[in-house]
């Protein structure tokens, strides 16, 4: 590209530059569901092969300490849509297909798809909800100008029933069925949205299925059938690890397709990406050696793959040290996209642009719950209090040293229990507020 320089006031600025700096980027948001932090090959995986996220990652800005909100599903898309503590919005637990059929996310919260919006964006969301069953909560009633996709936490790959034999795939806030596998539709109508909405700023919301139960790939026979109540497969008829792997690898396979098409179309340039996952793993996904897994707070329940990518304009082939939680994304995608959010809004979450570039930043103390398990982390220091049948255990770790979560400390710093345990109880008082879904 020709480089001609213009000169303004004092600054000499490259014309192409200065037109990049005050030009909405594309945003596209892409959430795996109950993929561990050892989930893809450049977090460690053996097993699964992701090279394009992979590529993303090495020409991107790979965060070593992302972490969902919750450990398990709509708790975390809670604190996505609000930028707060989950808890505030009355989910902190699973809006279940079972028992929370009339519930969801207030249609009063200031949601993430509302904020784009009002900053200029054309939005979208194709994939997982679980903010919601009834069609009034609907993600077009929450700043989404389009969904297609379920409302529960999970359907069949094939056959979209969910587990409580509903049927649940949709176009808009209406029932409508669209043949294939879910993560290649999701794929296809993210190419399709980029191509309808090429000439205008857009913000693309992926909420993936995958890799979460039931374990299906585009060879697995759909099994489960309308009316009637069904998780998974029998064990015995699946090689679930074999199985899980491909899940995750055709959902790469669409993030490499989704890229090509930015490419071919010149928007890569002008394009943030950002992936992460909801929570951490089931039983056949990995946790990359963290204590724990999804439903608990150790590191293994929230610590999550999480990867920035825009090219010129956030580092390349870098780490991220700072801990960032899901309720960051919106106040971050705000921000970068030229936006000011008023400080009424109140946020939990903060931009976190800074530290993406490599500035340190220091955070205030974060907490996680989960049913009774509460989880609070100040800098190095985390605090885990579990709720057993007969005791309440507390545990202190020190996250720089032991990131596994191995050596317990509390009775060598009772003090920091002490100051930690009090944060803790202050915070649950503060956020917890009456829902039919609060934990
Ligand atoms: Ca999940």
């Amino acid at each position: 590209m020709m480089r001609l320089r213009t000169r303004i006031g004092s600054w000499t600025l490259l014309p192409w530059v200065a037109f990049a700096e005050t030009e909405k980027p594309n945003i596209i948001f892409i959430m795996a569901d109950d993929l561990g932090y050892g989930g893809l090959s450049c977090y460690g995986s053996k097993t699964t092969k992701t090279p394009h996220l992979d590529k993303l990652a090495s020409t991107g800005v790979k965060c070593l300490d992302f972490h969902s909100n919750g450990a398990v599903c709509s708790p975390t898309r809670a604190a996505l849509m609000t930028g707060r503590y989950q808890q505030r919005s009355g989910v902190g637990g699973v809006i279940t297909a079972k028992s929370h059929r009339n519930t969801g996310l207030p249609l009063k919260e200031w949601t993430l798809g509302e904020a784009m919006k009002e900053f200029g964006y054309a939005t979208a969301l194709f994939g997982k909800w679980h903010l919601g069953y009834p069609a009034k909560f609907n993600p077009i009633h929450q700043g989404f100008d389009e969904f297609e996709g379920f409302v529960s936490g999970n359907v069949d790959y094939h056959r979209h029933i969910d587990q409580e034999g509903y049927f649940d795939w949709w176009k808009q806030d209406k029932k409508a069925d669209e043949p294939g596998y879910i993560t290649d539709l999701i794929t296809e109508d993210a190419l399709s949205f980029i191509d309808r909405k090429k000439e205008k700023p857009f913000f693309l919301v992926l909420h993936h299925g995958a890799p979460h139960y039931p374990l299906q790939d585009r060879e697995s026979p759909g099994f489960r059938v309308i009316g009637k109540g069904n998780r998974d497969q029998p064990k015995q008829k699946v090689d679930r690890k074999a199985v899980y792997s491909k899940m995750v690898e055709i959902m790469d396979e669409g993030v490499g397709r989704i890229v090509s098409k930015l490419e071919k179309l010149d928007l890569r340039k002008n394009t943030l990406i950002v992936f992460c996952s909801d929570n951490g793993p089931a039983p056949d996904g990995s946790s990359g050696g963290l204590r724990g897994r999804k439903g608990q707070v150790f590191e293994g329940g929230h610590r999550v793959p999480g990867i920035f990518n825009w090219p010129g304009r956030l580092p390349k082939g870098e780490v991220c040290q700072t801990p960032i939680l899901t309720m960051d994304l919106l106040p971050t995608f705000v921000s970068m996209g030229g936006g000011e959010i008023e400080p009424k809004r109140k946020l939990d979450g903060i931009d976190v642009i800074k530290a993406l570039k490599g500035a340190t930043i220091t955070r205030k103390p974060l907490f996680w719950k989960h049913g009774g398990s509460l989880a609070v982390r100040d800098g190095d220091w985390k605090l885990v209090v579990t709720v057993g049948k007969k005791k309440k255990q507390a545990l202190l770790f020190n996250l720089a040293k032991d990131r596994n979560e191995v050596n317990n400390l509390s009775t060598k710093h009772p003090e920091i229990v002490g100051r930690l345990s009090l944060l803790g109880e202050q915070w649950v008082k503060d956020v917890t507020v009456d829902s039919p879904v609060s934990q």
